[in-house]
């Protein structure tokens, strides 16, 4: 970066660390796309006077509200809810919604602007948003959860619509949110309509969108690889998380041919060197989707495997990474540890999983690195193909869906390929996603005029 395009980074930081103080996961988000922007918006009079990037990264629209709700024992509980409907440009406000403690307004402002730049990547004509509570779901009743949902929605239900703002899950929102969901919404608006993705498959879901983003990220990685001449099968995987995006990851690449070595979740890590094949993995859907149990079972039911409590998998030697558990899981030593262990290609299922520390080792040793927003973008895709077939009263076959995310995900490969390629030949799959997620937002906002 040369020296205006320093200068230009770090006068923007100040003045959005100013107006957003405290904001850590927020500015973080912000700083990267900044970085891989500033070189073109120095150069570009049009993108400076219009203010691009300032009015990208203030939200159109946060919507936060009070969420009281009856306990099994009759009291009252309250949670605070959130909706950050951060950018409309290129279609309605989309994106999941999380129900976990740690949940606050700079996590959710950092996951909308992202969802922004991640939707553009799909092709798909949809905005970007961000929303959730605070509220705790480990140790809930589904009667608990329920009623939480309901009092949610509530208020929910009147910022939101097919064509104004299409929420999903994410970490602590799955198939039994979006359902309580769901039914709130339809009784207090009185419509059926593709208001919700993620769906049940019987009531307006898309096939595959439960396996959406741990498939695609995969192929997101099997394209990476191909580039340099190189396969799954047999390589050595680590994943972190046990959550949707990790079981479908850890089911995609064992279908590829890869033996997947570790899962986890905030209490510790599984190794099971033999890998985690179809009847175990089935396993840990069991254990994890029904009865809501810790990953530390997994080594009581197999002899294979460690449990290492209060610990992250990176230590572990493997050819592959994908983090898809929660932001900042892997920082710059964990980085550092999978490097000198011969990891070659590291794969965000999970959103912004890498501290910038971890970034710096990655991008120094020109290792294959994906960044959440290009990698993870299977997801969001396909709750766009279910808006799609929502509108259209139609139901596509499971064939017809995984036909589509492979092609939205060669595409966004293909296009971190154009927007990233470096001076060496080697492939900046950072900046790639950044500016070409940003040239089409941009663009939008331009012909709109000041909005
Ligand atoms: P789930 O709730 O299904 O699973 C989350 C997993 O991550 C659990 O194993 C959980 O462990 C672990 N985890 C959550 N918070 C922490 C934490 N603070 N420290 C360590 N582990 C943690 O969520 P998803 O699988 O849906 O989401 C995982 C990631 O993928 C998130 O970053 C999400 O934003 C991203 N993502 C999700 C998409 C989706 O379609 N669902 C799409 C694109 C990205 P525990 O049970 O102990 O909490
Ligand atoms: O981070 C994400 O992309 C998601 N949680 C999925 C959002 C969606 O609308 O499907």
């Amino acid at each position: 970066m040369n020296e205006q395009a320093r200068k230009y980074v770090e006068d923007f930081m100040n003045r959005l660390i100013a107006r957003n103080p405290g904001e850590q996961e927020f500015h973080q988000a912000v700083r990267e796309v900044a970085e891989s922007l500033a070189p073109h918006i120095v150069t570009s009079p049009v993108l400076q006077q219009m203010k691009v990037l300032d009015r990208i990264a203030e939200p159109e629209r946060v919507v936060i509200f009070r969420v009281p709700w009856l306990n099994d024992r009759g009291e009252i509980e309250i949670n605070r809810g959130y909706r950050v409907q951060m950018n409309s440009a290129i279609g309605p406000y989309k994106g999941g919604i999380r129900f976990h403690p740690s949940v606050n307004l700079s996590i959710l402002k950092f996951l909308a602007f992202e969802q922004t730049f991640k939707n553009a990547l799909t092709t798909l004509p949809m905005g970007g948003a961000k929303g959730g509570s605070d509220f705790n779901p480990k140790g809930k009743s589904d009667n608990e959860v329920m009623k939480f949902c309901q009092s949610f929605m509530t208020e929910l239900q009147r910022h939101i619509g097919q064509d104004t703002d299409v929420p999903a899950g994410d970490i602590g929102v799955g198939g039994r949110e979006i359902g309580y969901l769901y039914g709130q919404y339809k009784r207090l608006r009185d419509e059926f309509t593709g208001t919700l993705t993620g769906k049940g498959r019987d009531w307006g879901g898309s096939p595959l969108r439960p396996e959406a983003t741990g498939y695609g990220a995969c192929y997101f990685a099997e394209e990476m690889l191909a580039a340099r001449g190189e396969k799954f099968a047999g390589k050595r995987v680590c994943i972190s998380g046990s959550g949707n995006v990790a079981q479908y990851a850890c089911e995609k690449a064992t279908q590829l041919g890869a033996r997947v070595v570790t899962l986890s979740d905030s209490s510790g890590f599984i190794h099971d060197p033999e890998g985690i094949d179809t009847a175990k993995l089935a396993y840990v859907m069991e254990l994890k989707n029904i009865f809501r149990g810790r990953i530390r079972e997994y080594a009581d039911r197999y002899p294979s495997a460690t449990y290492y409590p209060n610990a992250r998998p990176w230590s572990i030697p493997c050819d592959i990474a994908l983090p898809c558990a929660t932001q900042n899981e892997l920082n710059g030593a964990e980085a550092q540890a999978l490097v000198d262990n011969g990891c070659r290609c590291i794969v965000e299922g999970a959103n912004m999983p890498s501290t910038p520390d971890a970034i710096r080792v990655f991008r120094q040793h020109r290792l294959l690195f994906a960044p959440g927003k290009a990698a993870n973008a299977g997801g969001v895709a396909t709750s766009g193909l279910e808006m799609c077939q929502n509108s259209m009263r139609l139901q596509w076959t499971p064939e017809e869906v995984d036909q589509r995310l492979h092609a939205i995900m060669r595409n966004i490969h293909a296009v971190c390929v154009h927007y990233g390629t470096r001076a060496d030949g080697s492939v900046d799959y950072v900046a790639g996603a950044n500016i070409a997620g940003f040239m089409k937002v941009a663009n939008a906002m331009l012909a709109q005029g000041c909005v």
